[in-house]
């Protein structure tokens, strides 16, 4: 089994983009490392602190956060950083030629159950134009991302990754290596697996609802299979069952709610996870559009997020009126 390093080699990956994705890796060890120790390492509880979403940190989404943007800073080839735990985008070195926004800590409510948790990521070239503390270097749309991956912290830790070809998974060996075991991701075109937050349901638009109910409907609807569901609590574990058996996941537009844009960031959420997803087969959608398409307004930015199965997606946007 080969190392990440020499895979990134092999993908005639460039030295700099190789040494920051290493960089994100080492950074990605040391948590993992943390997240293992669990309480041990004191990193459970809630910390007195809340991010700019106004929500309520747990210690190891704070820790987290400081480990990748101490490693990142310290990079000579990052010029900017954003975080789901960072107001603004935060400026490095003015020569550096690439941009990486991450969501350090996906999926917090399940560190105190120890529960699957990961980290996201996404790299950009930086924008010539602009300042290194401007959010226009990250104002750009996710098909312009070298780079996207996730590390999840679960009974192995395990990489997803893509650098422009096709998304291949590494697990963390105990020596602390990343090694490739599988290659090539590939996600069928056809499911029976959905992953949607069921509670939700009345505050999605009516069309919505219709798709779900025709998918719990079963063998005895118009879809006339069986479709079981799956939800974690944390996108990155969710979006890996879709990478590793297939299915469709869905955090749609809660139209009733103040989600009315859906939950999930665009930057360092949908972004990533879309990229590693197409690069797979599937689709990636916030309705009509493709998620990548998508040019970013601000920083934080929620989307609906619709992603796997291509002919799943296909039969969510012909129930939407789109297809
Ligand atoms: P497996 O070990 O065969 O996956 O079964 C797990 C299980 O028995 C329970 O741990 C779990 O609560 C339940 O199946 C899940 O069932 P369903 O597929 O109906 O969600
Ligand atoms: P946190 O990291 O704040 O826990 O958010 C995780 C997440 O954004 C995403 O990973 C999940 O898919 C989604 O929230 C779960 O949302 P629900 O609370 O609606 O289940």
């Amino acid at each position: 089994m080969q190392s990440v390093e020499l895979q990134l080699t092999q993908d005639q990956v460039s030295p700099d983009m190789a040494e920051l994705v290493l960089t994100v890796l080492s950074a990605s060890k040391t948590i993992a490392h943390k997240v293992r120790r669990g309480a041990l390492a004191g990193v459970l509880g809630s910390a007195a602190q809340q991010n700019v979403q106004g929500e309520t940190q747990k210690n190891l989404d704070v820790i987290a956060n400081d480990i990748l943007k101490e490693a990142l800073l310290a990079s000579p080839h990052v010029r900017s950083v954003a975080s789901e735990e960072e107001d603004n985008v935060v400026a490095g070195n003015a020569q550096g030629g690439y941009v990486v926004a991450f969501d350090p800590l996906d999926g917090s409510s399940n560190i105190d159950i120890n529960g699957q948790i990961g980290t996201i990521f996404t790299i950009y070239r930086a924008v010539d134009d602009a300042a290194a503390d401007s959010p226009a270097q990250f104002a750009q749309q996710g098909r312009a991302q070298v780079c996207a991956g996730y590390v999840l912290y679960g009974p192995s830790t395990q990489l997803a990754l893509t650098t422009g070809g096709p998304s291949r998974l590494y697990t963390l060996d105990t020596d602390g290596e990343y090694l490739l075991t599988q290659a090539e991701l590939a996600i069928a075109v056809d499911c029976q697996e959905f992953s949607i937050n069921l509670s939700n349901l009345r505050h999605w638009a009516p069309t919505t609802q219709a798709y779900i109910q025709g998918l719990q409907a079963g063998k005895d609807g118009a879809r006339g299979k069986d479709f079981n569901m799956r939800w974690n609590g944390a996108m990155v574990g969710d979006v890996h069952r879709v990478l590793m058996r297939g299915g469709i996941f869905l955090y749609p537009a809660n139209t009733q709610s103040k989600l009315h844009n859906g939950k999930l960031r665009l930057l360092y959420e949908a972004n990533p996870m879309a990229m590693l997803v197409e690069k797979a087969g599937g689709k990636a959608v916030i309705g009509a559009q493709a998620i990548l398409d998508v040019l970013p307004e601000n920083l934080h930015q929620r989307v609906p997020v619709i992603l796997g199965a291509a002919n799943e997606v296909d039969a969510f946007l012909s129930a939407e009126g789109y297809a």
